[in-house]
């Protein structure tokens, strides 16, 4: 098919049919010549999935208009955005942009209340929030906010549209950039399409997967992975009141969209335009894997769910370029990938770097870790990583298993392994983890905590034992350490800059009990903003002092990133130490900065061949944590237990 000449006759019908009365002489011509320019792209996405439908066309001229809208609601002043960013498209690669992700509710605990917290971000040298989803959902449980029953409502509890909406600019005038949610796999059961499709409407019905009779969900199920096998087993939940299996691959009160129905794509757009425009600078693609369902496969990464972005990703470029997409793939690390791209998503979490270094940091061993990053570290130069160690889920190790197999490391008994060191059933483990969606069918398990408790400080805090609370410590630091080095955008989970504990009080909540990521989604209070803000006169208890360490020694790390410009875009190598103990990587920015970092993941002093130095290209170099200089011809180096360095040449 010639797709050019299609997309072009199908664009000059629908716009001589399209009332551009609506906008300014100048949105006009601005949204035709933007539409011009992506048009032919989103034609070919959008027919490859729905060209075969009688009503494609009509589809996509809604669609259309569906845009046109969306750039008359676009406040003039994110339309000067779009015209800055459109200039400098790569602002993500910056060295200065660190991220945190928060709860309103546990940090505010409302919308107003966030905006006193911005000095406190200002501190860390914070440029992105990503704020957990903060909409209308369900009472009681909604699955920590991802079960959205009004994409354009905020959550009462937390405040109103207009509050975000202030919070945005308030943050925008700080240098921050405001990140959201957008739950596009599915949408909770009180949703307004769920609800027409509760009262028998048909086309609602449609906007999900409904099944009269177990037949096709039975044939899906024999390829599908349970995701919270703790509360459900199984994808499918029966509805009584319609009669029919639901498709729910999280919980039974998320419904999956239906995305082989163009009337969901164009309808999730107008959505995400919404967003857009409340004045978000990227838009976080949640379980983005899961979108498109293909019988005989495990329904994750399909080639269409990839065609679907890429289509939603154009609307954006059509309407709010400012905004970019991350992506939330928590899967293989070469279907991770897949999804990093300009026209695609922007942006990426790194959970294999996440679940590595956890990894290195149980076995003190750093191999699986370095072959890993060898080969799945490097991405398209106009995109960029987010880097985290924790977050508000769980932790899954997600890592290759060929790569593990080569090493010699059996994939299944390692995980077992993994899991049973973070729960603390692993004699002589130092992390108070809990165990998290454990399948009784095959044995997969992964791990909730926090950053402190699992890296020991609670054990330690606990016997009161000084040496015990040091390693702790300075297991955070490594951890967030090589995440503030590596490049990317490090996203700092708001609780871990203050070293917080598990918190258990989900327990005896019974909306929350049921749901052990819970125990690592801790407030933080005015006290401990207080504690950092402040110089208090009062005694500190051993916990605050920690509190105070763990936050100082962040943020003297970011001080140091943000000053140097081989932080930002620059090539990465990671490199092989000749001791399993340490990871290394060198870093080198087009000025002709370089990078090398060092780290040790074992609580013994460790050597290295002073050969390393070699990758810096240059005789002397300075450590930027330390302030220690090198001459470059030091036969060994040495690193103190858990120990990282910041060579500079
Ligand atoms: C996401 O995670 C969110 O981060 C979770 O908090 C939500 O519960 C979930 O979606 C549903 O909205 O399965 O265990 O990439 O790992 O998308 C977390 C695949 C999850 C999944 C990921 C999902």
């Amino acid at each position: 098919m010639n797709y050019s000449a299609d997309s072009q006759r199908c664009l000059e019908r629908i716009l001589s049919n399209l009332d551009l009365g609506g906008l300014s002489k100048k949105d006009a011509s601005l949204f035709t010549k933007r539409l011009r320019c992506h048009f032919p792209e989103l034609f070919q996405l959008y027919t490859a999935i729905y060209g075969h439908q009688y009503d494609c066309h009509w589809h996509l001229h809604h669609l259309v208009e569906v845009l046109m809208q969306g750039v008359q609601s676009r406040k003039p002043a994110l339309k000067k955005l779009d015209v800055q960013r459109e200039r400098d498209s790569n602002w993500y690669l910056d060295e200065n942009q660190v991220g945190m992700a928060c709860y309103v509710d546990l940090m505010g605990p409302t919308l107003r209340d966030l905006k006193d917290k911005i000095p406190y971000y200002r501190e860390l040298g914070i440029t992105y929030l990503h704020l957990m989803p903060l909409y209308d959902a369900p009472a009681g449980d909604s699955d920590g906010g991802y079960a959205v029953s009004n994409y354009r409502k905020v959550n009462p509890q937390l405040g109103s549209m207009t509050d975000l909406r202030d919070l945005a600019v308030a943050l925008q005038e700080a240098g921050i950039n405001l990140v959201l949610d957008f739950v596009f796999n599915h949408t909770s059961d009180e949703h307004p399409w769920a609800k027409a499709a509760l009262a028998g409407d048909r086309d609602h019905q449609n906007f999900y997967y409904t099944f009269d009779d177990r037949t096709l969900p039975d044939q899906y199920e024999q390829n599908l992975r349970e995701i919270f096998p703790q509360v459900r087993r199984g994808s499918f939940t029966y509805n009584d009141t319609m009669q029919k299996w639901v498709w729910t691959t999280f919980n039974s009160f998320q419904w999956d969209l239906n995305y082989a129905n163009p009337a969901v794509f164009n309808a999730i757009t107008e959505e995400m335009l919404f967003l857009a425009n409340v004045g978000s600078a990227a838009l976080r693609l949640d379980a983005l894997a899961f979108i498109w369902k293909e019988m005989g496969t495990n329904c994750e990464n399909q080639p269409k769910a990839h065609t679907l972005i890429q289509a939603f990703n154009r609307c954006l470029q059509i309407v709010a370029p400012a905004v970019v997409f991350k992506s939330e793939a928590i899967v293989h690390p070469d279907e991770v990938v897949k999804y990093i791209h300009k026209d695609e998503c922007q942006l990426s979490y790194n959970p294999l770097l996440m679940a590595l270094l956890w990894n290195s940091l149980a076995t003190r061993k750093t191999r699986l870790l370095t072959r890993s990053m060898q080969k799945s570290f490097t991405i398209p130069n106009d995109c960029t990583w987010v880097n985290y160690v924790r977050c508000h889920d769980d932790i899954g190790w997600t890592f290759d298993d060929a790569v593990a197999q080569d090493l010699g490391i059996n994939p299944y008994d390692h995980r077992y392994f993994l899991n049973q060191f973070y729960t603390g059933r692993f004699d002589g483990s130092f992390a108070n983890g809990v165990p998290f969606a454990e399948n009784p069918s095959n044995g997969d398990c992964r791990v909730c905590g926090s950053l402190a408790s699992l890296c020991g400080l609670e054990a330690a805090l606990a016997s009161k034992d000084q040496r015990a609370i040091d390693e702790a410590v300075s297991r955070m630091l490594l951890m967030y350490g090589i995440t503030f080095s590596i490049g990317g955008i490090p996203l700092i989970y708001s609780s871990d800059e203050l070293g917080l504990l598990n918190d258990y009080s989900y327990r005896e909540d019974e909306n929350k009990c049921h749901d052990d990521r819970w125990v690592n989604r801790i407030a933080v209070t005015n006290e401990h903003v207080d504690l950092v803000m402040n110089d208090s006169t009062s005694e500190l208890t051993l916990q605050q002092q920690t509190q105070l360490r763990v936050f100082r020694g962040l943020k003297a790390m970011l001080d140091v990133r943000r000053q140097h410009r081989v932080f930002g875009p620059a090539a990465t190598q990671i490199l092989d130490t000749g001791n399993v103990h340490c990871f290394a990587f060198v870093r080198q920015h087009d000025e002709g900065q370089h990078l090398l970092v060092i780290a040790n993941f074992s609580e013994a002093v460790q050597q290295i061949n002073g050969e390393i130095l070699n990758a810096l290209g240059h005789q002397s170099c300075q450590d930027l944590l330390s302030g220690a200089r090198l001459q470059g011809d030091e036969p060994q180096l040495t690193l103190m237990p858990y120990q990282q360095c910041w060579w500079q040449a």
